[in-house]
Formats: structure tokens, C-alpha cells, sequence
């Protein structure tokens, strides 16, 4: 039995990704911005089948949390990192779980008898955006009750770190409340990541749920706006958004809450519920939020943006449970977002390059 010090949690999911040359057709047809996350409507079911027949694709790893998780790995010993979610019986499980087993991520699935399938991604790529059209399928049938699972509280119980996928919330708050509620009682970090904007605009109730028990948000300047919205920060700045959520209520008020926001290849801002407390690894003379320039990539270096944010997430969280500083894991997030955007998907250089 491994001693993970890092578990997360969220929707496993296969990606289908359609090159920017095929892209924006699929763009149009199907309605979609080019630059967005969402769950499949009826009308966009047909998605998947088309892309596949119709074009040239690219099957990878995703799932936001499980990018995270793969990314926490990079930069920790095999095994510190275990993911939690709900998969089908079937090939598209086999590929994630050996994708994971390869980096080092130990799969701590719930796995639905067949007929129910793993659920899926279609990544439609146009220039550097991405569209994200996902179809839940067995993610969505999590149970609060695997987490009750010996195997799986063996490894809860040895975690440090907990990261929460926002995108968990469309179906698990119950699961995500019993672990963020259990974590922070005993004095553990608790991340969660914002996810897409129509978490904020339309799951605000369950974030707001969540986030007294939340020690360190993650989210981009897009998701900022749509909270901003839903709590009626008219045309609220990332920076006031950021301060405005770390000094929202918190279970553990001993520990303060930091809030990151990422600004694709604009500097990251980090709000912090009580910056000169030690905790907030923030020191008492930084502005409140602080900012963190990003070397901007150029055009060329750039293959494709899924994942990059995850990849950022999960780089910050695993260099956090190696004992760097904030400063230092932001650096590290950083850099491992932009190896993300080199590569086809979500995925990170191998072999490792040191960061
Ligand atoms: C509930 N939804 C919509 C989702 C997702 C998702 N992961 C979990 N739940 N929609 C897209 N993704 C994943 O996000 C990654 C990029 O950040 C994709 O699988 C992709 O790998």
C-alpha cells in the first residue's frame, strides 16, 4: 500500500482532440466558443461520433484534475500522488489508468459495470483556444460511499494535500464536502480550482458551499469574471475578484485562505486572506494581491493550451508538498504550463526536464 501525500479528485476523461485546421468547422456547427468548457446538451452529442469519422484525431489522457494530478507527479517521488473518480469498464479506463500508472499516479478508481462508459472530451482546437465539450457518462455516477473504501481511506488518510476539481461540483458536492471537511479539520490544505466559468455562473451555490473548508483557490481571469458576475461585482478587475474570495468565510479561520488567478501569458495574481501570517508563505512587505510575471511563449513555441492551466495547478500543488515556498511554486507552476502548451494535450516533456 502506497503513502500518497497529494490525492485529488475529479472527472477521469479521455480526450478527443481535432487539430486547429479542422477546429473552427466544428466550431460553428456545433455552436461552441472558441475558448470555453462545457457539458455536452443533446445537440452537441453527435460531436463525438463526427470528429472521429470526420477528422484526423488525437486520443490523450485529460480529465482537469487528473492532468493536475499527472502534473503534481512530475515533480514528486512515484506514488505520492493518488486520484480519485468514476470510470467505465472499458479500453478508454485501461488508457487513462496506464497513462497514470506510467507517471507515477496511483488510480484509485470507481469502476460502473458495462454498459456505462468512461466519460469523454471533445477538444476542438482553433489557433491557441481550446473548446472543451464533455459527456460525463460513468464520472458523473460517483459514490460518496468509495470514499469509505478501506484502499481508498488508507490513502486519504496519509494525504497532505487535497485537490478539488470545480468541475466535480456539477454532481459530487457531497463527496467533495466530506473530504475538504474532514482535511481542514485536521489542519490540511484543501485546493480547489475553479474549473470553467459556468461552474461560478451556475454551481455558485455548491462552490460557496465548499469554500469555507477551501485553504488555497485556483482559477483564470475568465472564471473570475463569471464569479464576479454571479455575485454582483459589477465589472469587478481579477485583482478585487481575488481579494473578494480569499476573505470569503473559512472553517479553519487559524490558517489563511490564498486565492491564484492566472492570466494565460499575463502575469498570475495571488490574494491572500491575511498576508503576513507565516502560513500564507507570503511576506507581510508584498502587495496584497501580489504579481507574478509569466515569460510569454511566442507563437511558434505554442502547440496547443489544453491543459495548461491543470498543468499549473498541479505543478504549484506538487512543489507545495515537496515544502517550496509559494514564490517557488509559482515559479513552478508556471513553468510547467508552458511545457504544457508545447506538447499535443495535455501532457509534460518526457523524460522529466528539471524544473
Ligand atoms: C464537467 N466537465 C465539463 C469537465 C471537463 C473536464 N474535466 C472534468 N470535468 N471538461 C473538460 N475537462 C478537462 O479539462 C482539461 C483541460 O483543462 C478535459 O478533459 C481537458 O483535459
Amino acid at each position: 500500500m502506497s503513502s500518497p501525500v497529494v490525492v485529488c479528485i475529479g472527472n477521469p476523461l479521455l480526450d478527443i482532440q481535432v487539430s486547429p485546421q479542422d477546429g473552427p468547422k466544428y466550431l460553428e456547427k456545433y455552436g461552441l466558443k472558441s475558448n470555453d468548457a462545457i457539458l455536452a446538451e443533446e445537440k452537441h452529442m453527435p460531436i463525438y461520433e463526427d470528429i472521429v469519422a470526420n477528422s484526423e484525431v488525437t486520443y490523450v489522457a485529460g480529465g482537469a484534475a487528473q492532468n493536475a494530478a499527472r502534473a503534481a507527479s512530475y515533480v514528486l517521488p512515484p506514488k505520492s500522488v493518488a486520484y480519485i473518480g468514476s470510470v467505465g469498464d472499458d479500453d478508454l479506463k485501461a488508457t487513462l489508468q496506464k497513462v497514470n500508472e506510467t507517471e507515477g499516479v496511483v488510480s484509485a478508481y470507481e469502476v460502473q459495470p458495462a454498459p456505462t462508459k468512461t466519460g469523454a472530451c471533445a477538444v476542438i482546437l482553433s489557433n491557441h483556444d481550446r473548446s472543451l465539450v464533455t459527456t460525463l457518462r460513468a464520472a458523473e455516477m460517483f459514490h460518496k460511499e468509495h470514499l469509505a473504501k478501506p484502499e481508498v481511506a488508507a490513502l486519504i488518510n496519509s494525504a497532505k494535500y487535497f485537490y478539488i476539481g470545480g468541475f466535480f461540483l456539477t454532481h459530487g458536492i457531497e463527496s467533495a464536502l466530506e473530504i475538504a471537511k474532514a482535511a481542514s479539520s485536521r489542519g490540511k490544505t484543501v485546493v480547489l480550482n475553479l474549473s470553467a466559468p459556468f461552474i461560478a455562473q451556475f454551481f455558485k451555490v455548491q462552490l460557496e458551499e465548499l469554500l469555507p473548508h477551501v485553504d488555497i483557490l485556483i482559477g483564470n481571469e475568465s472564471e473570475a469574471a463569471a464569479y464576479a458576475e454571479s455575485a454582483g461585482l459589477v465589472d469587478a478587475a481579477p485583482a478585487q475578484v481575488a481579494s473578494t474570495l480569499a476573505v470569503f468565510s473559512k472553517s479553519n479561520a487559524s490558517r489563511p485562505r490564498i486565492v491564484i488567478i492566472t492570466q494565460g501569458a499575463d502575469s498570475t495574481l495571488v490574494a491572500s486572506s491575511s498576508p503576513s501570517s507565516s502560513a500564507a508563505n507570503l511576506s507581510p512587505s508584498d502587495p496584497n494581491p501580489k504579481v507574478y510575471p509569466v515569460s510569454k511563449l511566442s507563437d511558434e513555441q505554442i502547440i496547443d493550451t489544453n491543459g495548461a492551466g491543470d498543468m499549473f495547478a498541479g505543478g504549484l500543488l506538487g512543489a507545495l508538498a515537496q515544502g517550496k515556498t509559494l514564490d517557488e511554486a509559482i515559479e513552478v507552476g508556471h513553468k510547467l504550463g508552458q511545457m504544457c502548451c508545447g506538447q499535443i494535450g495535455p501532457k509534460l516533456q518526457f523524460p522529466k526536464v528539471n524544473v
